[in-house]
């Protein structure tokens, strides 16, 4: 088994395919899509482009659907929800397909729909994501953070550090048995640093300011959050988890 970390998608490799690709984004798709499959969508199905959701989406039952976007943070006019995980409820998603457009998760995604297993990571599930690497044990595994917009983001790069020092303290490997690139040093490092104060590091984070600004208090407190949830979301035809 080998790891490896992308800070964003611009800088993932597009000449080769990993045996399991992980894309995160804590603030907040990743956190959101966990949350809706835990608490009973249908699936989730991420698009790049609103116009794009809002056609394939038509052709879906009105009942069993829900338009989530996001755009800088705010909901996408037209859309039924923002991107909140908290407003994930079972009452709000049971049953339903979430068509979902965000400004880097759903775009780091498709960076590798292409693998042959595709999960997505957040705090929130790190426990199940990385008993599930313990069990299929997958040959070369990435790590994509979506970062913001080309850049690298906090707070997805200490998930990555969060999962990979787990996974090593479980399995009784030191770091650089795992480690395929510098990356995952610097991940682990990272999430060494702020493990004991993750919503502080939510607060720090720029977008973590940026929802600040936008009174997401209580959505930065759930998205530190660790491993309250035990769902797997893994994608079962490209674009859809
Ligand atoms: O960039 C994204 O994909 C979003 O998760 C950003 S936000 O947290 O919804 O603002």
């Amino acid at each position: 088994m080998k790891i490896f970390v992308y800070h964003t998608p611009e800088l993932t490799p597009t000449d080769s395919i990993p045996d399991c690709a992980i894309v995160v984004d804590v603030l907040r798709a990743t956190t959101t899509i966990a949350t809706a499959l835990n608490a009973g969508a249908e699936a989730v199905q991420v698009f790049s482009d609103i116009d794009e959701l809002m056609e394939v989406s038509e052709k879906w039952p009105a009942d069993k659907r829900l338009r989530v976007g996001e755009r800088g943070g705010q909901k996408v006019p037209g859309c039924d929800l923002g991107n909140s995980p908290l407003n994930c409820t079972p009452e709000v998603v049971e049953g339903k397909r979430l068509f979902m457009t965000t400004t880097n998760g759903t775009r780091a995604l498709q960076t590798v729909q292409n693998a042959p297993v595709v999960i997505t990571s957040a705090l929130v599930n790190r426990r199940t994501v990385v008993e599930y690497l313990m069990t299929t044990k997958p040959e070369t595994i990435w790590i994509v953070a979506s970062g913001w917009e080309g850049s690298f983001s906090l707070e997805d790069t200490a998930c990555a550090g969060a999962i990979i020092h787990s996974l090593c303290s479980e399995m009784g490997y030191p770091i650089d048995h795992l480690g395929g690139n510098d990356e995952v040093f610097g991940a682990v490092a990272l999430y060494y640093q702020w493990q004991n104060q993750l919503y502080k590091l939510m607060n720090t984070a720029s977008h973590g300011q940026r929802l600040v600004r936008l009174e997401s208090y209580d959505d930065l407190k759930y998205c530190a959050d660790t491993d309250i949830v035990t769902v797997l979301p893994i994608q079962s035809q490209p674009g859809v988890l």
